[in-house]
């Protein structure tokens, strides 16, 4: 669940394979949901200018442009095992707190 400012899973881990992420944004404005494959730890993310995640340089397997206040989303992928990171990348949403950690088994 995405809302201002956090994203909340309803799990912390899946298996490897195809995973699908059943989204609602139950905030009022627009948040975006991606799907970085990382072993940095959650919160520190490179970013640019302190405003947003820089997508160049991290690692995006999946990612939901728009969601608007209260819209849902879904978005399937392959998944490999590892760390991930949820997250918002509309700017200043990450750094506001927008991000949680995932797991892939
Ligand atoms: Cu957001």
């Amino acid at each position: 669940m995405l809302k201002e400012f956090s994203v909340t899973p309803a799990v912390g881990a899946a298996r490897a394979g195809s995973v699908a992420f059943a989204v609602r944004n139950a905030g009022a404005i627009p948040h975006e949901f991606l799907v970085v494959q990382t072993d940095v730890p959650p919160d520190r993310l490179p970013q640019k200018e302190q405003k947003a995640v820089d997508e160049t340089a991290v690692r995006v397997i999946l990612r939901v442009e728009v969601i608007d206040g209260g819209q849902r989303a879904t978005v399937a992928g392959t998944l490999s095992p590892g760390r991930y990171v949820l997250l918002c990348n509309v700017p200043s949403h990450y750094e506001t707190g927008m991000y949680a950690a995932f797991t892939v088994q």
